[in-house]
């Protein structure tokens, strides 16, 4: 049977903002109060999925939320009818401001933090199993956790080839396929699950006296989405992020480490022991041979390329893509920052000489999202699917060159040039908003949420 890695991208929302609420993400702190251009940043993800797609990578697109989120603003004591909710907020003062920008975040766009996604030759009933993240580490994040479960329950509900579990309780912070790594020999083998956490639940205190950004994922989450997708024990890796790496700004693994299939690109501080990822191959090597096929293994160390750059260039970010089964080429789809970072730019040419799958290097720009912390591979979702799975996947939601089309004219016809801070109170926004994406689940063919 023929299994695919399909990339679900998240749909820029038309409140994109700059709100400076990621914490621990130097990006977004950095960006605070600057003007965003949400149509600009619509247009770079959608320029992205068809960049993929034109390379024969499977795409598929997941809708953005609806905001600013009402019922966040109630809850905080607003009022209760839109423009009345956006009014109070504003001038409620600085808490006003961040309640609403925590209400405003179009967050949902960085659909690697959406779930937990394990194969279904990996899991115990051979079924797709997916865990919706919780992302309790964050107010804003936290809230896109709901309407995310009610999109998944559509578009996975075949009971015969999909689980979508619920997020886990808030006090198991998760921040999903973010830290979640699946290699295998092929997609159609069993493959093994790396699983990175920034923090045990019992080191709450102790990490948060001794770290500069508070870890947002906690072992025990990880464990329990292991538990329930009944992935086995010998196959499943847990392995601590570096405090170091942390301190950096890497506040998800994805940010400093990415693997698909049999190549594992990690830079040699991304995790805390030194010797995680010898052990990491060597539980690929004697489960599923995972990692013992050539060099398949490309750790770039910190001589090479410091921390503090591989954040700023988020070379680590890229997607790495399969170009040709038969050949076992791979593509690495990297942002245009790495461009910028001479040791970055140095890296993907080294890593281009040697013998290695990586034969190609593509630069995309997603630099409105890239603003916020989330490059390439923070805005997809993977997901691997046999045809038969892929078939049984419901909604509109399978890139095609006329959906392209529809979506770009779509945004086009919806979203903003520009959008400062003081516009996330202007109820004309939330109309604006509720109508772009009354359309969009037509076309999607979405249920109501
Ligand atoms: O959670 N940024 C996101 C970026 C997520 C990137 N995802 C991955 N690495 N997979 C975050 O920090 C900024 C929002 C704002 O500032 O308004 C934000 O939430």
């Amino acid at each position: 049977m023929t299994y695919r890695e399909y990339n679900f991208d998240g749909l820029v929302g038309p409140t994109h903002n700059y709100a400076g609420l990621g914490s621990g993400n130097l990006a977004s702190m950095a960006s605070k109060d600057h003007v965003s251009s949400p149509k600009a940043a619509a247009l770079e993800g959608l320029a992205k999925m068809k960049l993929l797609a034109e390379l024969g990578v499977p795409q598929a697109v997941l809708p953005p939320q609806r905001r600013p989120h009402l019922g966040y603003l109630r809850s905080c004591g607003y009022g209760s009818d839109p423009a009345e909710l956006l009014e109070n907020a504003a001038k409620a003062g600085d808490e006003g401001r961040r309640n609403l920008a925590i209400a405003s975040s179009a967050s949902a766009m960085w659909a690697a933090n959406a779930a937990t996604v394990s194969c279904s030759n990996d899991t115990g009933d051979d079924r797709v199993h997916i865990t919706i993240a919780n992302l309790s580490s964050q107010r804003h994040r936290a809230l896109e956790s709901l309407e995310r479960l009610r999109v998944f329950q559509h578009l996975f509900e075949d009971e015969e080839f999909f689980e979508v579990h619920p997020p886990l309780p808030s006090t198991l912070p998760d921040e999903g396929a973010a830290n979640h790594t699946r290699l295998a020999r092929w997609h159609h083998d069993c493959g093994i699950s790396l699983f990175a956490f920034g923090r045990a639940s019992a080191d709450h205190s102790s990490t948060s006296a001794t770290s500069r950004f508070f870890p947002r994922q906690v072992k025990e989450a990880s464990k329990a989405i292991a538990e329930q997708h009944g992935l086995e024990p010998d196959s499943t890796v847990f392995v601590r992020q570096s405090a170091q790496a942390i301190a950096s700004g890497v506040f998800h693994n994805d940010v400093i480490c990415v693997g698909s299939e049999f190549v594992l690109l990690a830079h040699e501080a991304a995790f805390a022991a030194h010797d995680a990822i010898a052990e990491i191959v060597t539980i690929g090597t004697r489960r599923v041979s995972v990692l013992d096929r050539d060099s398949h293994l490309i750790v770039i160390s910190e001589d090479e390329l410091p921390l503090t750059d591989a954040v700023r260039s988020y070379l680590f970010n890229s997607q790495l893509v399969e170009l040709s089964a038969a050949a076992s080429a791979k593509a690495l789809i990297y942002p245009a920052e790495c461009d910028e970072v001479p040791a970055a730019k140095a890296a993907i040419e080294r890593i281009l000489r040697e013998d290695n799958p990586i034969t190609q290097a593509i630069r995309v720009d997603v630099r409105q999202s890239m603003k916020n912390g989330g490059g390439p591979a923070c805005l997809r979702l993977r997901v691997v699917l046999s045809d038969e799975e892929r078939a049984a996947v419901r909604g509109n939601v399978f890139w095609t060159p006329q959906l392209h089309e529809t979506l770009v004219d779509w945004v086009n016809r919806h979203y903003r040039d520009h959008l400062t801070p003081a516009d996330l109170a202007d109820v004309r926004l939330y109309h604006e908003s509720e109508a772009a994406l009354d359309e969009l689940r037509e076309v999607l063919q979405l249920p109501v949420i």
